[in-house]
């Protein structure tokens, strides 16, 4: 396989609703999808990166000029998915664009040998149980609502996005309407580890999981924390690589792991992170970035491995769009069915992709 060119296609996507979290608000997705043409198939990558640095110094912008500029023309001469990440290993960071990157090169390379994503990165499901992330809302009458609505949906784990002053009355409100829901939440930084003492706050209430209270670059403040509260500490931002992730269980600064392809330059790092946890005896679970159809394929396989034990934040594409760009992912009975096509398994539609496309850019190599 040599790779003849990369495509970076920038997409502009509306959500169905405003999505609140303690870093800042969303209301339609930028996403940059990169195509990689290769002389066997074509490959899909969608990049995590926000419009703004607010969830990590990771930027949709900047990843499009980092693959311009230094990422794509590294990966000139590789003719495998596993020698991108090496190809890429002296640019520090930016592991969102070199994840997305590397997607496309395998979704190509797969396709091309007709194997699957799921097959390629060793799922023993064929189907996945998916949870949903709510945002901050402006009322616990809001959230009540948006939260039973899921339910009715069929979603089987409530996520809250929580900050200090949205924290333990939420979590309350929603344990006394709704029982004993699998209920979990996410402060994405919002708190320091001086807040121990009201974040245990939160122990009465038999949440799956606390995810990101502190720092990103707060390991041992986790670990102090994880000794001062019941609820188990999951780490999502500072799980950069295998590496962070083994550190991070070794110190106790927690006991789940959230696994985000992007977060940590894609799906073959992010399998080493899942090995890691099994290896350890530690839950992990796939997140996600508000993907479309193209993100979501293959983070639904990730979520169909052995070691990804709990619900991902893997929800059905309405639960984002009013429309995706591939055939839409749709709950049966509160699962995702894992795409068993050849690579990711899913194909943009052609009229929705140019519909929301605000621009691409052809990289021949
Ligand atoms: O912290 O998990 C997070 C969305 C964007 C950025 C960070 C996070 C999230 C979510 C939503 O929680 C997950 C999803 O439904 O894709
Ligand atoms: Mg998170």
């Amino acid at each position: 396989m040599k790779l003849t060119g990369v495509e970076l296609r920038r997409i502009s996507m509306p959500l169905v609703a405003p999505f609140r979290t303690s870093f800042g608000t969303e209301t339609t997705r930028d996403v940059l999808l990169v195509r990689a043409a290769t002389t066997d198939a074509e490959g899909w990558g969608e990049c995590v990166a926000m419009t703004a640095p607010l969830y990590s110094s990771e930027y949709v912008d900047a990843a499009a000029d980092v693959l311009r500029r230094f990422l794509v023309p590294a990966v000139a001469s590789v003719s495998s998915a596993v020698q991108v990440a090496p190809a890429l290993a002296r640019f520090h960071g930016h592991r969102m664009a070199k994840a997305a990157l590397e997607t496309a090169v395998l979704d190509a390379e797969l396709r091309a040998s007709g194997v699957s994503f799921a097959r390629e990165l060793g799922a023993v499901r064929e189907e996945v149980p998916c949870g949903v992330s709510v945002g901050i809302m402006d009322s616990i009458d809001e959230l009540l609502d948006a939260v039973g609505g899921y339910l009715d949906e069929g979603y089987v784990r409530i996520k809250l996005k929580i900050q200090p002053g949205w924290d333990v009355e939420p979590v309350r409100a929603v344990r006394e309407r709704f029982g004993d829901v699998l209920l979990q939440v996410d402060a994405n930084t919002a708190y320091t580890v001086s807040d121990a003492r009201h974040l245990a706050r939160l122990d009465p209430f038999d949440l799956l999981l606390i995810e990101q209270p502190l720092d990103e670059e707060d390991v041992l403040g986790h670990a102090e924390l994880a000794r001062q509260i019941t609820t188990p500490v999951c780490l999502d931002e500072s799980i950069t690589s295998a590496r962070a992730a083994a550190a991070a269980i070794r110190l106790g600064a927690c006991s789940i792991i959230n696994i985000k392809p992007g977060r940590v330059g894609g799906y073959l790092e992010a399998r080493r992170i899942h090995d890691v946890c099994i290896a350890n005896g530690v839950p992990a679970w796939c997140g996600g970035m508000l993907e479309t159809g193209i993100g979501r394929a293959a983070n639904v396989a990730l979520a169909a491995l052995p070691g990804c034990t709990l619900p991902g934040d893997t929800s059905g594409s309405s639960r984002y769009y009013r429309t995706d760009i591939t055939p839409p992912f749709t709950l049966r009975s509160g699962h995702l069915p894992v795409p068993t096509g050849p690579g990711i398994g899913v194909d943009p539609i052609e009229s929705e992709l140019t519909a929301v496309t605000t621009g691409t850019e052809w990289l021949a190599l």
